[in-house]
């Protein structure tokens, strides 16, 4: 990757249109199509390796579709065809299905372990959909294979890639956990319960103490009353808030079905 950021730095310092066409330093649509699709899926890896500690079924079925429309489409041909294709479907699925748990950890950087590949693997993904697309426009065109906006993409993806990883390891080391206070209502978390599901508050002013035990970000959030704690696997965070007598549904944004209920009389 820094190899290829380098390449791209030259590049970018050359005047559009003068470089000889077949130049092995620019990677076009296609390239960058294939560097993209093998980052996302390998971030797959590291989070099914890191974080899920398991082999999710429709996540190695994306793992796959990119892993080998990456490598169909260095090929020429119909063969080439079918891996962009195939990359793109990959890629699609990767933002449709990634979409809401990229949304649900983009709050929390201070978890580099999920953060860092789920939100660059999204990037590199969109990457992937992106230069499919640009390359089912421009394929009959002269050329096609090279591209100054491919190159502007590609060093933009880049620093994006730099800047999330930056930005996630501050956050993790400025993160502390914040001890309970007396009177907090003490929640823990884990893979994939609340425990308890069901507590009780007197009407007033609230503390929630949530303890995460577990390997990978969970969230305990009320809609209704604007509570959204984000904690950090191993880490602790206390929230208050004010809350009317009634019965409130806490969850976790990111993992469904994960959830309890807060009883304030
Ligand atoms: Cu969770």
């Amino acid at each position: 990757m820094n190899q290829a950021l380098k390449e791209r730095q030259i590049d970018n310092r050359r005047t559009e249109g003068v470089r000889p066409s077949g130049s092995t330093t620019d990677p076009g649509w296609r390239g960058l199509l294939r560097r993209a699709a093998f980052g996302s899926a390998a971030s797959i890896v590291v989070l099914s390796a890191l974080v899920f500690k398991t082999i999710i079924p429709p996540l190695a079925v994306i793992f796959v579709l990119l892993a080998a429309g990456g490598t169909l489409a260095g090929r020429k041909g119909r063969i080439g065809v079918a891996g962009v294709v195939l990359a793109a479907l990959g890629g699609a699925m990767f933002c449709g299905m990634g979409g809401s748990f990229v949304l649900g950890v983009i709050g929390a950087p201070e978890e580099p372990r999920e953060f860092i590949p789920l939100v660059g693997g999204f990037v590199l993904a969109l990457v992937v959909v992106v230069s499919a697309g640009a390359l089912a426009v421009r394929g009959r065109s002269r050329g096609f294979e090279r591209s100054g906006t491919a190159r502007a993409v590609g060093a933009a993806t880049v620093v994006i890639l730099v800047g999330i990883t930056v930005w996630s390891s501050f956050a993790r080391m400025n993160f502390e956990s914040a001890p309970a206070a007396t009177g907090d209502i003490r929640v823990g978390a884990n893979e994939f319960d609340f425990i308890p599901e069901n507590i009780t508050a007197s009407a007033g002013e609230i503390a929630v103490h949530v303890d995460n035990r577990g390997a990978g970000l969970h969230t305990f959030t009320i809609d209704s009353l604007g509570v959204d704690l984000a904690v950090p696997a191993g880490k602790s965070q206390r929230v208050s808030f004010e809350a009317q007598p009634g019965e409130y549904d806490f969850y976790c944004k990111l993992h469904p079905g994960m959830d309890g209920r807060l009883a304030v009389s």
